[in-house]
């Protein structure tokens, strides 16, 4: 079981909001935008003023069919970027490749945030924090024909046996995510954000992200039926943050930081107690 002590390291009024930092040609989203070093810390810097608590910063899309980018672009592209940003906010490196992981670390890095749910050695080596991501096959397959039994325990016992194994590994703080989208269809996205409460009751604090996926483009299509482009998701974006956050996450990972932050506060004092229960909302125009 987790550690009670190291396990909720999430502030009294709201959940941790993540801020998405692609420095990748080819992200589903943001792809190719933050290329150069220079941009991606002025980027990460906007979201810190947008209240991100983490900037994740990435060098390898995972979106399905993604190219495998070589250890040593990966690390051109995110290390000078994670060392201009980590004395300003906390970052967590996002790659599945352990000399990336060690070398972000080295240089800032404080999470390690794993969608293959493997490097907790190097976490535990390091003495930093893990993200275990579930997924089913790796980017180039993942999206044909996935198939489950029953998607929430499976992903719910998976990810249980890696953070118990991390824990004993001697890794202090553990994030458990279901990997929304990563060898998932549609329905096994909403299987798993509506049966978060199993991952909830793990004890393991949970991290979602969904922000800006295609299953939101085939949600929030038009009358026309063509699936809403990733800049045209935050409805849907923000819908299934603030559900996540509701039903017990402790962090979500999004691209639209300040919306989310709002969001999140909302959330916050509405699990803190609904008005007319005790709580102290106010407002400043008295409505
Ligand atoms: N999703 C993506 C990448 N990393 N990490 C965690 N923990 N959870 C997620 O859901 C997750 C993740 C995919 O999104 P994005 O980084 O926006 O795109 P791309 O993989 O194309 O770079």
């Amino acid at each position: 079981m987790p550690d009670p002590t190291t396990a909720d390291p999430t502030t009294p009024d709201r959940a941790l909001v993540m801020g998405i930092l692609n420095v990748t040609p080819d992200s589903f989203s943001d792809g190719g935008r933050w290329l150069d070093p220079d941009l991606a810390v002025t980027r990460g810097l906007e979201l810190v003023a947008e209240g991100a608590d983490i900037v994740d910063v990435g060098g390898e899309s995972t979106r399905p069919g993604a190219a495998d980018v070589p250890a040593a672009e990966e690390l051109r592209r995110v290390l000078p970027v994670v060392e201009a940003l980590s004395p300003h906010v906390r970052v967590s490196i996002d790659t599945t490749k352990e000399s990336v992981a060690e070398a972000a670390v080295g240089v800032g890095a404080t999470l390690v945030n794993d969608v293959s749910a493997s490097l907790w050695p190097v976490a535990a080596r390091c003495g930093v924090g893990w993200v275990a991501m579930h997924r089913k096959g790796t980017p180039a397959t993942m999206q044909d024909d996935p198939r489950y039994d029953d998607v929430v325990a499976e992903v719910r016992d998976l990810l249980a046996d890696r953070a118990a194994r991390a824990a004993d590994a001697g890794v202090r703080e553990i994030w458990i995510d279901p990997g929304i989208g990563f060898g998932k269809t549609l329905d096994h996205n909403l299987e798993l954000l509506a049966g978060l409460d199993a991952l909830v009751a793990t004890g393991w604090p949970v991290l979602v992200g969904t922000s800006r996926k295609g299953f939101l483009g085939v949600l929030g299509a038009g009358a026309d039926g063509v699936p809403a482009p990733p800049d045209q998701r935050l409805p849907g974006s923000l819908a299934t943050a603030t559900y996540a956050l509701h039903r017990g996450a402790g962090m979500v990972r999004v691209h639209d930081v300040a919306a989310t932050v709002q969001a999140a506060l909302l959330v916050g004092r509405l699990r803190a107690g609904a008005p007319g229960t005790g709580s102290t909302l106010e407002t400043e125009d008295g409505s």
